[in-house]
């Protein structure tokens, strides 16, 4: 008897859920479920609206539920394709999120190391927790950090200027050699005059970029959207480069969309309306070598 194949990926995605400004898991199951993946969400906290500027923020946090939901799932023998984790908010949840990776040791361990912008690291990511947000690096496969996070990963001063070919290739190495065989860093001025995104892959030795239009406004929970489509796509098979290029250019939609209309940076990108074009599966070839 013919028995159909089911290669449906399942993700545990530990990260906030925050209610209104479109980021974390608000915006990480639509957009994971809309490539065909399904996503476990393992709520660290949750929060009224992002930190980004909205007021007083209404919090619970859910750190004891991490462990809980671990047990449970364990006794569920369940298994992950894949563990992603983001936006932390203190050590705890970190031996948590360590916890998760050494109970499913198959499963791609994704870190988005969520830990500041702009050059700047957020109120909620002191110095300390900085230095924990490098143990999750080691253990991971791959991380998306932006280049403020990467220069924290890196103990080195912020370096906005302008990137030779050769600088972003050593930071992309330098990155890669704390432990993850994938790198990408989001939001880099390449001396070129491009902005873009780069990226790693260690086991091919292959350096990527893809060049994306400047936009001048910046929004929160994209930085979530762009590494929930990488990794939707390495987990349906797609290359780094390709997840690459995938994830830029549906962040890139979703961020002109909205910008086209004027609307509060502070509501976030108008998710809904890109989503749509994630569900098409074609293949695109907008990434470079490095
Ligand atoms: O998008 C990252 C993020 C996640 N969660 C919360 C945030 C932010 C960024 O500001 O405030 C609560």
């Amino acid at each position: 008897m013919i028995q159909s194949i089911n290669s449906q990926r399942r993700v545990a995605a530990i990260h906030d859920i925050s209610g209104f400004g479109r980021c974390s898991l608000t915006v990480i199951i639509p957009t994971l479920s809309a490539m065909g993946v399904q996503t476990c969400p393992v709520p660290t906290a949750v929060l009224s609206t992002h930190t980004g500027g909205l007021g007083e923020v209404a919090m619970r946090d859910l750190t004891d539920f991490i462990p809980a939901a671990l047990e449970h799932y364990k006794n569920l023998h369940l298994d992950f394709d894949a563990v992603y984790t983001g936006f932390l908010g203190s050590q705890a949840q970190i031996d948590h999120c360590l916890e998760f990776f050494k109970a499913f040791p198959k499963a791609l361990i994704v870190v988005d190391p969520v830990m500041g912008d702009h050059g700047k690291p957020y109120k909620t990511c002191d110095k300390a927790l900085q230095q924990r947000m490098g143990e999750l690096v080691r253990a991971a496969d791959i991380i998306t950090p932006n280049l403020t996070e990467a220069y924290i990963l890196l103990g080195q001063d912020y370096d906005f200027g302008p990137m030779t070919h050769s600088h972003a290739k050593s930071l992309l190495a330098r990155l890669s050699e704390k432990g993850p065989s994938m790198v990408v860093i989001t939001g880099v001025q390449l001396a070129t005059g491009e902005m873009a995104n780069i990226g790693y892959d260690r086991n091919r030795g292959a350096y990527w970029y893809v060049p994306c239009d400047y936009v001048p406004v910046s929004y929160p929970g994209t930085g979530d959207i762009y590494a929930s489509v990488l990794v939707g796509s390495i987990l349906t098979g797609d290359s780094l480069s390709l997840a690459m290029g995938r994830a830029s250019s549906f962040v890139e939609l979703a961020i002109k969309t909205t910008f086209s209309y004027g609307t509060d940076t502070r509501y976030g990108v108008m998710l809904e309306n890109a989503l749509p074009w994630l569900t098409h599966k074609e293949i695109l070839k907008n990434f470079k070598i490095l």
